[in-house]
């Protein structure tokens, strides 16, 4: 199984090169694509530098800071277009383990997705974390999953393994969100149409160089759009029903 991994990056010049090391010792099949937006720090440059010796690592350079979903979708697109069995989505930041990609793989054998679980059995969050963010995210969990219904752990994961078919299905041009909502949305739209969710549980480390994003404020501003997602889905959600009672 040939297996695209694709890391959205900014400001990662640091993380880039121990995670590439990693990813490239796994006995997998990996491609690697980093797709920057033009990152202040130069991660681009420290990329190129590494597709020098790692040959299956490819740079995608953007202009500018386009967000996450973008940087996605670009990635995501390419790797279908080249032909890959399945696509990997993971952070830059070291937070999700490379080791545990054999076991994501594996288990695509019995799904169409696997999402690297913090919220299953044996799944865990860094000591680091602050109590309030355990809260949030477990909160935020917990309340995406029971508004849009999807039965999973760890809707907002941003590690996760696709069959190239399950995303060639999925009509990903409609999503909207940003921000980690847009994980949120993947994954509803991979549960209306009925696709198999499979979950592995994986530690989550906090990042080690740079700074986290997160805050109360993103977190309030997602509570809303996950009502958008239930919305303008409306229609998937109908024809996963009709082709259940056919
Ligand atoms: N290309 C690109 N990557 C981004 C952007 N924003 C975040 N990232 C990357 O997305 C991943 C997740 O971001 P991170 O800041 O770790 O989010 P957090 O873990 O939720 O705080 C990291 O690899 C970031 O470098 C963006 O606007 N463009
Ligand atoms: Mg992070």
């Amino acid at each position: 199984m040939r297996i695209s991994v694709v890391v959205p990056t900014y400001n990662e010049a640091e993380n880039l090169p121990e995670l590439t090391a990693a990813l490239f010792s796994l006995p997998l099949d990996l491609n690697v694509l980093v797709v920057d937006d033009n990152s202040p720090d130069g991660t681009a440059d420290v990329a190129a530098e590494l597709s020098v010796r790692y040959k299956s690592l490819k740079v995608v350079r953007r202009e500018s800071k386009m967000g996450l979903r973008s940087a996605y979708m670009a990635g995501i697109r390419m790797a279908i277009e080249e032909g890959t069995d399945a696509v990997l989505q993971m952070d830059a930041d070291l937070s999700h383990d490379p080791r545990k990609i054999p076991e994501m793989a594996a288990s695509l054998e019995r799904a169409d997705v696997v999402l690297g679980s913090r919220y299953i059995p044996g799944g865990s969050l860094d000591d680091d974390w602050h109590w309030w963010r355990r809260r949030l995210s477990r909160f935020g969990n917990w309340y995406a999953r029971t508004i849009l219904g999807i039965p999973v752990s760890d809707v907002t994961t941003g590690f996760r393994l696709w069959r190239a078919t399950t995303l060639s299905g999925m009509p990903l041009e409609r999503i909207r969100s940003s921000g980690y909502v847009f994980l949120v949305e993947m994954a509803y739209i991979a549960h209306c149409l009925e696709y198999r969710i499979g979950e592995v549980p994986i530690h989550f480390s906090e990042r080690r160089h740079g700074r986290s994003k997160m805050s109360i404020g993103i977190q309030a501003e997602a509570a809303f759009r996950v009502w958008q997602v239930w919305w303008h889905h409306r229609d998937l959600r109908r024809r996963g029903r009709r082709a259940r009672s056919i």
